[in-house]
């Protein structure tokens, strides 16, 4: 089995401070918690960036203030940020990511309920999307957060409309309006990815250490941090996305499984050299 991969998703578009102080908004609160994760085994960091007011923001000048501050401090981290952004954003305002040409970056392959919201990704947002990370050479991490996600996205590979082999999927799970985070659930997914793929699980609110452990043992990646979940454990909140990663790392010694650096992870994600 290979190592295990750690995605920190450190700050997302709805979590706020007034739930967690330590939701990072600046771009310093972002290179802290960005490194925090870092240290503790996370070899890939999943980017969203806010006004530093908190407001959610797609802008591309932020996207590249954020992450050329993130390089600067931790070189070789990998980089996801997001193109699904906010909650009724505009194809266009969630596509400017992809402008800075990321190694990898969000893709997400359909529309949900979202809590009280819709998180709209028609047929032709997910086209203009895919069409732009084959331009950009960016490996998409497709984010399924439904079976009929996964299936239209494997459809799109085949007619060449996303960037195909060897596809990365990030199931999240426990959204709510969304599947919920069973192990059942998630052996249904994984089941139905192709050969040579590899996933990663994302279990949202309390479900996200126990969706992880599962995934340890099944080969999975683990993605934790403060867009999905802001509790190290019941009651107490995480003083650091570190802490989160922390206890991930911990769960994959005790399974007997290693943390994967960021050079082990470019290879088992199969990313090219820049
Ligand atoms: N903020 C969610 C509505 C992604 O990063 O691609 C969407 C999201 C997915 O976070
Ligand atoms: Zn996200």
């Amino acid at each position: 089995m290979d190592k295990l991969i750690i995605t920190a998703a450190i700050c997302g578009a709805e979590v706020t401070k007034e739930q967690n102080p330590n939701v990072p908004y600046t771009v310093e609160e972002i290179v802290r918690e960005a490194k925090s994760a870092y240290d503790a085994g996370a070899a890939v960091v999943h980017v969203h960036v806010r006004r530093d007011d908190g407001t959610p923001t797609q802008d591309r000048e932020r996207f590249r203030e954020c992450m050329d501050a993130i390089k600067a401090a931790i070189p070789d981290v990998i980089l996801i940020p997001s193109t699904g952004g906010a909650v009724g954003m505009t194809a266009e305002e969630r596509l400017q990511p992809t402008e800075l040409f990321p190694e990898m970056a969000t893709l997400d392959c359909g529309t949900c309920n979202f809590g009280d919201d819709v998180f709209e990704n028609t047929m032709p947002t997910m086209r203009a999307f895919g069409k732009r990370m084959i331009e950009n050479g960016i490996k998409p991490e497709y984010e399924c957060f439904e079976m009929g996600h996964l299936d239209t996205v494997l459809k799109m590979a085949k007619k060449g409309e996303v960037p195909g082999d060897p596809m990365q999927f990030n199931f999240v799970l426990g959204v709510p309006g969304c599947t919920p985070a069973t192990v059942k659930n998630l052996c249904w997914l994984v089941d139905a990815i192709p050969a040579g793929s590899t996933w990663t699980a994302t279990g949202v609110g309390r479900s996200a250490f126990q969706l992880a452990a599962p995934t340890i043992v099944m080969g999975g990646n683990v993605r934790v941090g403060f867009e999905d979940n802001i509790y190290l454990s019941r009651g107490v909140l995480a003083r650091s996305n570190g802490e989160l990663v922390e206890k991930v790392v911990r769960l994959s010694r005790e399974l007997g499984r290693e943390i994967a650096s960021p050079a082990e992870a470019r290879a088992i994600l199969s990313l090219k050299a820049r």
